[in-house]
């Protein structure tokens, strides 16, 4: 039967074979995991933003099977009344055993059912045990003995082959899980992880080699407006400096059109998500900034959630104080305004000196008293309930990171997920992402890493390591990932010292970046975006799927084995024109300013001459190399 859905099959050399064999009448589709509809973190991002092309080749036959929780029901399901008596019987006695659902029906013979992480993979090991006539598939987002040794203290790439796991496992408290994930891994069809690194890494922890590696993958939204996401960095950049305004309060003897805005975030593993040797850049940007004398300043956020009990006093007040002045400099408007408006009436020029009262000044003063202040503008936001012995903060105590007038590194920990209704920064993830300048995401243990990939998307530059699946894997496919705006630290065959330097010298060159070079960047970051939509990545589950069925079902199903290599696809050169590194910047003018350099070249960031966006992403285009099917 043929196949109604987004890509072409018979255009993706060795799936032939699929296309006669896959009939979605008669075939269906389970995904089971922890994080369906349960947003706890990457593996939530990964069904949510993959269901669109799944939900397109699988049509009604795609079921995703996830825990009941009251808050992911309300917010995020569409409950359904079972379509057969059958179905109905099922749930109903399931119901009855306390076990909720999300209900859907299938009785057709060709099921596969693909399971995420230990935690759903007892699923996997129960179907193989009973000897259910399921094709089935484990993927792995990080091993739990990976996670675990290098959140120590532990050299783990260069040990990978000498740890003795059940010791290493059992030794953290965390055997019988390491066991599950063992078994899940060895009872599957086929078993397959997120990038390559984390594959070397299955390999020799869970003893099983991955059939295929499954990269992660986003829905990748297309603006019509060519520049629309340069407008939208302009404009969350704006709420940005609203909130900064606020806190800042009192001490803003910095220029907000000279700051930049840099952030990590994500799950709060300290040195796993490598915020350690972020802080420790940090530290090392604020002293060359200084001693150069340079007139730029970083606010460099750490969104990382952690235990609090609400929002500090200090910073509140900082929005209070920040809301107080926008309120005077209203009234004083529109008391100005009247009187202009009154004397324009009558055909004269109003008399300036007459404009403001004693009262207008009175309110002024008032106004500008509030915002003296004796402490610092603080680092964090919250009330901590472990500060004294939090990581960030210790560090920060230590490196000296207080946010005085003279660091150009002002630091603010905001131990909380961002949401829209925050009475201090209210901006969802998104908004606040797009109107950053750079993510510095230096993590040393990251099977992929949504964070970096997003950031892309949305044409932000970030930094990412040779230790994320996301930085492996763009190393592979842009032959000069910088000039793309994708930094990528070694993490792998240097020092901790040598890998802050290295993050150092990437923050130090970002900031000798003029506008319009930032601008041309954010281009740039932009176009690559094709390489992280599922419509391409998607395939690698395809693949699995495929192999699945013929190892479960040899007789209906067959598939040619292939060898995986990432590097078979996209492959994007050079950019076209000059890459936006500062030295190799041509000013017009030696002291042209970035104002003058931005209304010269508008929001493309270039004249014809020396930049033609359009052109270089044209040429871009007939470089890149069509993706192929995965050999
Ligand atoms: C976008 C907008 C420009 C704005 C620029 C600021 O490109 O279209 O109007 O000037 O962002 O860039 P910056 O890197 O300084 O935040
Ligand atoms: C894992 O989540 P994490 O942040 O604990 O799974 C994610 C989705 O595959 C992946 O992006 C991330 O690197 C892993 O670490």
């Amino acid at each position: 039967m043929p196949l109604s859905r987004s890509l072409s099959m018979s255009s993706l050399p060795g799936l032939e074979d699929w296309e006669d064999e896959f009939d979605p009448e008669n075939t269906v589709l389970f995904e089971v995991a922890w994080e369906v509809a349960n947003k706890v973190g990457g593996i939530y991002t990964v069904l949510q933003t993959k269901a669109k092309v799944t939900g397109d080749e699988w049509g009604d036959n795609y079921y995703l099977v996830g825990p009941y929780t009251e808050q992911g029901v309300r917010t995020q399901v569409e409950l359904l009344e079972p379509p057969t008596p059958e179905l109905k019987r099922t749930l109903d006695s399931m119901n009855s055993k306390g076990c909720k659902f999300l209900a859907q029906n299938e009785e057709k013979p060709y099921v596969v059912a693909h399971f995420h992480e230990w935690l759903a993979g007892i699923g996997l090991c129960l179907c193989r045990a009973r000897r259910l006539p399921v094709a089935t598939i484990f993927t792995t987002h990080a091993t739990l003995l990976g996670r675990y040794l290098c959140a120590g203290a532990v050299d783990f790439y260069n040990n990978l082959e000498n740890f003795n796991v059940d010791k290493e496992a059992g030794e953290r408290q965390i055997y019988h899980r390491y066991c599950m994930e063992r078994a899940a891994a060895h009872c599957a069809h086929v078993f397959t992880t997120v990038s390559q690194i984390t594959a070397i890494e299955a390999q020799h922890l869970l003893k099983r080699k991955p059939d295929i590696v499954t990269p992660n993958g986003l829905n990748v939204k297309k603006f019509s407006a060519m520049h629309e996401f340069q407008n939208l960095h302009a404009q969350s950049k704006a709420r940005i400096q609203e909130f900064v305004r606020g806190h800042f309060y009192g001490h803003l003897d910095f220029n907000l059109d000279k700051t930049l805005y840099f952030f990590i975030a994500g799950r709060y593993e300290f040195s796993n998500k490598g915020a350690d040797v972020f802080l420790e850049a940090l530290a090392r940007l604020n002293y060359l900034l200084r001693v150069n004398g340079s007139e730029q300043t970083v606010v460099a956020f750490f969104i990382m959630p952690a235990r609090t009990n609400n929002f500090n006093v200090e910073t509140l007040k900082g929005q209070a104080v920040r809301k107080q002045l926008w309120d005077t400099a209203n009234t004083v408007k529109e008391k100005f305004g009247r009187k202009l408006y009154e004397s324009l009436l009558v055909g004269s020029l109003p008399d300036m000196n007459k404009m403001l009262d004693k009262e207008d000044f009175t309110m002024m003063k008032r106004a500008i008293f509030a915002t003296q202040r004796q402490s610092f503008p603080p680092v964090c936001t919250h009330n901590m309930l472990d500060d004294s012995s939090d990581p960030i903060l210790t560090t920060i105590r230590r490196i000296g990171l207080f946010n005085s007038s003279t660091d150009r590194v002002k630091v603010i920990f905001h131990p909380e997920f961002l949401s829209s209704t925050s009475p201090l920064l209210p901006v969802d993830y998104e908004e606040f992402v797009r109107g950053c300048h750079l993510g510095v995401f230096p993590s040393y243990y990251e099977p992929w890493g949504y964070t970096p990939a997003e950031c892309t998307v949305m044409g932000i530059p970030s930094i990412s390591t040779n230790l994320s699946g996301f930085g492996c894997f763009m190393e592979e496919h842009i032959a000069d990932p910088s000039a793309y705006g994708i930094y990528i630290l070694d993490r792998r065959f240097r020092s901790l010292d040598d890998s802050c330097s290295q993050l150092t010298s990437f923050l130090y060159s970002f900031c000798q970046q003029s506008r319009r070079q930032r601008i041309i960047q954010r281009n740039r970051t932009e176009r690559l975006s094709d390489l992280l939509d599922w419509k391409y990545l998607g395939r690698y589950y395809m693949s699995a799927r495929h192999m699945a069925l013929a190892k479960a079902f040899p007789d209906h199903f067959t598939y040619e084995p292939h060898e995986v290599d990432a590097t078979q696809g996209y492959r994007y050169p050079r950019p076209a024109s000059v890459p936006p590194s500062p030295s190799l910047s041509r000013h017009s003018s030696p002291h042209q300013s970035e104002d003058e350099e931005e209304s010269r070249d508008g929001p493309l960031g270039g004249d014809s001459e020396r930049y033609d966006e359009e052109e270089e992403a044209a040429k871009d285009r007939r470089n890149i190399r069509a993706p192929e099917w995965p050999r």
